[in-house]
């Protein structure tokens, strides 16, 4: 599998040699990879060598280190196409998995000033800020932070979002959701991220912060979604 008389270089061979095996499925998901002296053995090449395909193939996510248990295979991630406004319940319905909510909060607060203008309410009105954990197959995928005018949503109950919010939106209100315009960054888990999606210090999350409207004009959320990055990501078909 690694020719030394080849002009590619041997971590870069390496690298190919662990991805096939991953792709073909000889190392599972959640799996140990084997050892840097195990494979130093095996090819009779360098650590350093094999330090190098490692830490490629972790920064490329997939693999992953684990302080003190050594390193494993990741996770497939959730892979969502971007290309119109779905409902987290629809994405992961898409995907055959079953998705689910955990409701931490859902209050009455005065709007700030940012969120006023967002929503297009009165500053320091008061709208529903609503907090929940989203679980795929029981897993924590995202955490969202929402924020939603009454003028549009009227009176809210916790039993309104246990299921799709978006189809209680439609289907008991009635209203049609238009379009959306939302932001996604990289960034590392803030103090609740980090309880809510089960993550260590300093792992990173994919933000994404999503304005939405009904009917046209009229916002109806503006949510900030942290989901985590070794479990999800997005796909783009880019025309040109
Ligand atoms: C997605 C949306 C969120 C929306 C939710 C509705 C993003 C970044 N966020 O998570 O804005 O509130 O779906 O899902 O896409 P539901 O209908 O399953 O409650």
């Amino acid at each position: 599998m690694i020719d030394k008389n080849s002009p590619l270089p041997i971590y870069y061979q390496l690298e190919q040699a662990i991805r096939a095996q991953i792709q073909q499925g000889e190392l599972q998901p959640g799996e140990l990879l084997p050892s840097e002296k195990a494979y130093t053995e095996k090819y009779n090449i360098s650590r350093m060598t094999v330090r190098q395909a490692i830490n490629n193939l972790a920064q490329e996510g997939l693999l992953v280190r684990m302080k003190g248990k050594g390193t494993f295979i990741a996770e497939q991630k959730i892979q969502q196409t971007l290309k119109g406004i779905t409902s987290f319940s629809e994405e992961m319905k898409q995907k055959g998995k079953k998705a689910a909510s955990r409701i931490i909060t859902l209050e009455e607060v005065n709007a700030n000033p940012y969120i006023a203008e967002k929503l297009d309410v009165d500053k320091d009105s008061s709208i529903w800020k609503l907090k929940r954990v989203r679980l795929a197959d029981q897993i924590p995928i995202a955490f969202e932070t929402s924020y939603m005018p009454k003028k549009i949503v009227g009176e809210i109950k916790e039993e309104n979002f246990a299921q799709s919010f978006y189809d209680y939106v439609e289907n008991t209100l009635q209203l049609k959701i238009t379009h959306g315009n939302q932001d996604i960054e990289s960034t590392l888990a803030e103090e609740e991220d980090k309880e809510y999606l089960e993550l260590e210090e300093g792992s990173p999350i994919l933000l994404i912060n999503r304005l939405t409207y009904v009917d046209g004009n009229r916002p109806f959320e503006y949510v900030r979604t942290a989901y985590r990055a070794d479990k999800y990501k997005y796909k783009l078909s880019l025309p040109r």
